[in-house]
């Protein structure tokens, strides 16, 4: 099928850059997002998020002509849906958080109006099992006047499918370009229709697979990862207790042919790894116990964290009579979410940080240079440079291990180090 012109509906981390690759390949793009300011900043040639070699594009694509932004959806011959799927609270006795797809049906409702026979609609955002089928009948709902998958199968006027991005952040241009794409289908011509237009841009192999498939496989994907980020976790709360280094603990095991520990830290975050596998475990909460386990374990290390701060303080002022809890200053270095990027959704750190900032009757740094301003939660903790950090706190907390922050000896004074950097 041929595809010139492609509606991004969400224009975030993922959808800006999706609908900029679309655009350097000479399709015409219109990026939809609600942000007003991120529409006007992409209309100017400029980006509103930090993802290396993005700007460059962004600024090629909209001068060219290729990329325009918008705020409400504009006829086109596919639609890929890239909107947050966060989660509510959980409600229920298990307290287990539920999938939000609020977002999901606002990005339904406002393609609907500009859909005709022959479109190509896109699911990209994680989704818990059947939400691509929710949103189809979402579509289906609006548009009586149109046949979907779930109803007329391979004859349907609309082809529906789920493709989920599986970009790091911070590598997110290279890796949309090389990664292998789980290209689920509501029907098998809706998998080939929307792999064709992966495959105007994709280098990786597109795997064609059902919707439900594609969904789960994304799921599991993020939910490895996280069980795997709370054994090290896990380890690094054992070997502080038993006084052995962690680090140099991983460093050996993995010298094992078949060990791969991956890295311990203050917490996880982002939007991806903190927050899919609770899709799985809402869904089956009997039956996902080491899922929902590996949430827990990660989700409490900010407070072991905090703990660990804590102690920090009292050790200080044991150590310094003359001192009192007031002239204590405590320095946090990195509230993003890690290393190398701006972004602070569902961050530890910064979680970690706002804590200390509440506790410490002191002054509280914050060093983070990928940003400009601190963020509200933060509004009364001081933006400062790893060098005034280093000179001023008697507390030094590593938070994130930015590229900036590696290599610099470790500074005077007490230090809680949850990266191993110093
Ligand atoms: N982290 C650790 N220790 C580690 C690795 C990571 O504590 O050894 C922490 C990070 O500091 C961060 C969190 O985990 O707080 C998540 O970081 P990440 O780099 O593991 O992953 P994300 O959230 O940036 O991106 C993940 C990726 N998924 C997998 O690697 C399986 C990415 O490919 C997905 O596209 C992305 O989620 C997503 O959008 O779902």
């Amino acid at each position: 099928m041929n595809f010139e012109t492609i509606c991004v509906v969400g224009l975030g981390y993922i959808g800006l850059p999706t609908a900029t690759m679309f655009a350097s390949r000479r399709k015409k793009v219109i990026g939809v997002d609600v942000n007003q300011h991120a529409v006007d900043t992409i209309n100017r040639g400029e980006i509103h998020i930090v993802e290396p070699e993005l700007d460059i594009a962004v600024h090629a694509a909209v001068k060219e002509g290729y990329l325009r932004a918008t705020t409400r959806p504009e006829p086109a011959d596919a639609f890929l849906v890239a909107v947050p799927t966060p989660f509510k609270k959980g409600a229920d006795a298990g307290n287990i958080p539920t999938p939000d797809l609020s977002y999901i049906q606002a990005a339904a409702d406002s393609i609907a109006p500009v859909l005709k026979k022959g479109d190509l609609v896109i699911l990209e955002s994680t989704s818990p099992v059947g939400a691509t089928e929710q949103m189809a009948a979402w579509l289906a709902e609006a548009r009586s006047d149109l046949s979907f998958p779930q109803h007329s199968g391979e004859e349907s006027d609309i082809r529906v499918a789920h493709c989920p991005e599986r970009v790091l952040p911070g590598h997110v241009m290279h890796e949309l370009i090389e990664n292998d794409r789980i290209i689920g289908g509501m029907t098998g011509k809706c998998a080939q229709i929307a792999r064709d237009l992966y495959k105007i841009f994709v280098r990786g192999e597109c795997l064609l697979t059902t919707a439900r498939t594609a969904e789960m496989a994304k799921l599991t994907e993020n939910a490895f990862r996280d069980t795997n980020i709370a054994f090290a976790n896990e380890l690094s709360i054992i070997c502080d207790k038993v006084g052995i280094d962690v680090w140099e603990l991983i460093r050996l095991a993995n010298r094992h042919p078949r060990v791969n520990i991956l890295q311990p830290g203050p917490g996880v975050g982002g939007h991806c790894i903190a927050v899919d596998p609770w899709f799985i475990v809402s869904e089956t909460p009997e039956e996902a116990r080491l899922i929902k386990t590996a949430r827990e374990v990660n989700d409490g290390k900010p407070n072991w964290v905090v703990s660990k701060i804590k102690q920090a303080v009292a050790d200080f002022l044991q150590a310094n009579p003359d001192r009192t809890a007031k002239d204590v200053t405590i320095a946090c270095y990195g509230i993003a979410f890690k290393p190398d990027i701006d972004d602070l959704r569902e961050s530890p750190d910064l979680e970690i940080a706002s804590v200390v900032l509440d506790d410490n009757p002191g002054k509280t740094l914050v060093v983070e240079p990928n940003i400009n301003e601190l963020p509200k939660k933060l509004e009364l903790a001081e933006l400062v440079s790893i060098n005034e950090a280093e000179k001023e706190a008697d507390i030094h907390v590593m938070l994130v291990d930015h590229k900036s922050f590696k290599g610099n000896k470790a500074p005077g004074g007490i230090i809680v180090d949850t990266k191993g950097v110093w």
